[in-house]
Parts: structure tokens; sequence; C-alpha cells
């Protein structure tokens, strides 16, 4: 089943919005398989942001990133990938559409409150990044069903 890596990052968690921001991946119909609430090292960040290393903004990025904590999670569902980044929105907030969590709660680009990964193969590399297999959840939610056809 597809992942993502879902980063609910320091602005959000200072901002209290941790739990509006899962419940609208939750409600949206992704399934939660991994969850915590960590501090980034600059050596976790510079891995996750390897493709971003000598532009511009990466140092700022890293400072962002490891300034507060934040809570990781690993969502699962069909087309988890592209269903998450829906939910978000898009990378800039003031272009985010309205009822995404960029355009509903963002203004900045560096302020941008929520990570997903942008591909299946991202999603791999960066859930392997945050969590241990042992701490990946293979569950049956009872609602799937009525959520999913098949
Ligand atoms: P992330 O989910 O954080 O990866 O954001 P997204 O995938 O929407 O955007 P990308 B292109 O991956 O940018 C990563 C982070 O770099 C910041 N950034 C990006 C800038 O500050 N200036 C830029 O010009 C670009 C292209 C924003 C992204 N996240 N944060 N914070
Ligand atoms: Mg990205």
């Amino acid at each position: 089943m597809e992942q993502t890596l879902i980063i609910i990052k320091p602005d959000a968690v200072q901002r209290g919005l941790i739990g509006e921001i899962i419940r609208r991946f939750e409600t949206r119909g992704l399934r939660i398989v991994g969850m915590k609430l960590i501090q980034v090292s600059r050596e976790l960040a510079a891995k996750h942001y390897a493709e971003h290393e000598g532009k511009g903004f990466y140092e700022g990025l890293l400072s962002y990133i490891t300034s507060a904590p934040v809570v990781v999670m690993v969502l699962e569902g069909k087309e988890a990938v592209a269903a998450a980044r829906s939910t978000i929105g898009s990378t800039k907030p003031v272009e985010a559409a309205a009822g995404t969590i960029r355009g509903d709660f963002g203004m900045e680009v560096g302020r941008n409150l929520v990570h997903g990964s942008d591909s299946v193969a991202s999603g791999e590399r960066e859930v392997a990044l945050f969590f241990s297999p042992e701490e990946l959840i293979d569950w049956q939610r009872d609602t799937d069903r009525w959520i999913f056809e098949d």
C-alpha cells in the first residue's frame, strides 16, 4: 500500500495546529500507520532536504525545520502521496487554494506548515529516514471499505 511522510512543521506546532492538521488527513480517509513528536537534528534535516543543498534558501530551511518540535506521520492509502499533497496545497501558501492547509493557514513559503512527500519514491525514502520498521503499524481499519472501493 502506498505511503507518504507528513511533517507538521515547527510553525504549525507553535501555532497549536497539530490537531487541526491531523483531522484533515484523517477525515480525508488516509490511515495513520506511524506518528511521533520529535526534534529534528541538523543531520536528519540535511538528509531530508539533500536535494536543496546549495540553494539560497537551504540554510533558512534547515534552521526553520530544526527550530522547534515537529510531528512526523506516515499515512497510508491508495494514492496516498497525491491525496496528501492536494490536502496540503501549493508550496507558496498565498497561491494555495482555499480549503487546503496552506491556503487556510499560511502566508509564506518559509512558514508553510506541513510537508508531504512529492512522489512514491520520495515517500519510501523519507519514511525510512524518519521511522524504523518497528514504529510502523500494519492494521486494518473498519471504515476502509466505506472510503476505498476495494
Ligand atoms: P516541502 O513539503 O517542505 O518539501 O515543500 P514542497 O514540496 O511544497 O516544496 P519544495 B519545492 O520541496 O520546497 C522545499 C522547501 O523549500 C522551501 N523553498 C522552496 C523556499 O523557501 N524557497 C523556494 O524557492 C523553494 C522552491 C519551501 C519548502 N518548505 N519549507 N519550509
Ligand atoms: Mg518537497
